[in-house]
């Protein structure tokens, strides 16, 4: 185990000091895009202003054919990014076993990495997965002459990465964030569903027989599938001053269920969550972005609370310090989006 007092120092010479804070930018959606694939690349100008984070994926969904363009046409893409923008440049790597991973980090550090902000590694297991990162990286960055570090950002996506969730997030400096990857996950543990994300009809609970007739029609309510996993993940963020993110939702066409899915982690902590297709971008955006009306009642709470202790009565209901730390995280959060997008610092008048 490393000293704390080395914790802080670069893992090569020449490497950039690692950050002491992970900085929080507005970070609704990482919108996935293919850079194999031409009709995607040639939206990446559009969507680019669009997104908080815009992630060229080179892991899943890239065929094995197209894995050594999908990294050819990332370097594009990030020659020709414009950070000043304020939207986030990332990439998912393929997995640490994989043939493809050391050309993959090699290649986008040595040419991207002074535009790129965070690499995702798909299927972490353990500590021993980051500390290999976080070296490699830091010989890469210096190398490559970086100023500043890469920040690493790990997809829960096996039993035992949620077994090891803690030890992940404090493994490095450069940890960045978690994602739930739930399709993955789903195949490792053997859960019974196909879905990517969302909820099952089969996981439920049924209300008790009336008066005892087994046969009666009786409510059923569908349960979260991975409302264990998401809480387990935002406690181990907390944990590290990291961030949680809900991953992927698979059903393009049911907007609906996708926004409910969002909602849930949103609420629990999750900052944001992948979007797969165009259409996903503006539900995590409006999902992940505070309601005008609850930002405004964190405003008068705040108000109302002066130095931030003590009890009042607000329309009825208590509020005390815990009250207000709470209205806090809300307007801490409206804030920073506010920075970034005009309408919302309209809707907030902030
Ligand atoms: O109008 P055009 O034909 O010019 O363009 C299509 C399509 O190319 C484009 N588009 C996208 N552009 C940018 N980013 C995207 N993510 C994106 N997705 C589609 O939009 C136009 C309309 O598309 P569509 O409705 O006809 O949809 P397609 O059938 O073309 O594509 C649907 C899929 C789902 C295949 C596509 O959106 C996609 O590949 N998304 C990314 C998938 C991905 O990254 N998967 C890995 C993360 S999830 C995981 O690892 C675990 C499950
Ligand atoms: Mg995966």
């Amino acid at each position: 185990m490393r000293s704390p007092k080395d914790f802080f120092r670069p893992l090569a010479i020449g490497a950039p000091d690692p950050v002491r804070e992970i900085p929080f930018r507005p970070s609704r959606m990482i919108h996935f895009f293919d850079p194999s694939n031409p009709k995607m690349v040639a939206k990446v100008p559009d969507l680019a202003p669009k997104v908080d984070i815009l992630l060229g994926n080179l892991e899943d969904a890239v065929a094995a054919e197209h894995k050594e363009a999908a990294r050819a046409g990332l370097v594009e893409v990030g020659r020709s990014w414009d950070p000043s923008g304020g939207t986030q440049l990332w990439t998912r790597v393929n997995a640490l076993d994989s043939p493809w991973v050391l050309d993959d980090l090699t290649t986008l550090v040595a040419e991207i990495g002074d535009r790129l902000d965070v690499v995702m590694l798909p299927k972490v297991e353990g500590a021993e997965d980051i500390h290999y990162a976080d070296r490699l990286l830091a010989q890469l960055e210096a190398r490559a002459g970086l100023q500043r570090p890469l920040l690493l950002h790990a997809i829960l996506e096996t039993a035992r990465g949620v077994a090891n969730v803690e030890e992940i997030c404090l493994a490095s400096p450069r940890m960045q964030g978690l994602s739930l990857g739930p399709a993955d996950l789903a195949a490792d543990r053997r859960m019974k569903t196909t879905r990517v994300g969302g909820g099952h009809p089969g996981y439920l609970v049924r209300e008790d027989p009336p008066d005892g007739d087994v046969d009666a029609s009786r409510a059923t309510a569908q349960q979260d599938l991975w409302h264990y996993t998401v809480a387990r993940m935002v406690d181990a963020c907390g944990v590290a001053g990291i961030l949680p993110f809900y991953g992927p939702f698979g059903d393009i066409k049911d907007t609906v269920a996708c926004e409910d899915q969002f909602r849930n982690a949103y609420l629990l902590g999750c900052v944001g969550a992948w979007s797969l297709h165009p259409v996903q971008i503006g539900i995590a955006k409006q999902v992940f972005s505070p309601e005008p009306a609850e930002v405004a009642w964190a405003k008068r709470v705040v108000e109302a609370m002066g130095d931030g202790t003590g009890a009042v009565m607000l329309d009825g209901k208590m509020q005390d310090d815990a009250t207000y730390k709470q209205c806090q995280v809300v307007l801490d959060l409206a804030r920073s989006l506010a920075e970034r997008d005009p309408d919302l610092a309209r809707e907030y008048d902030l």
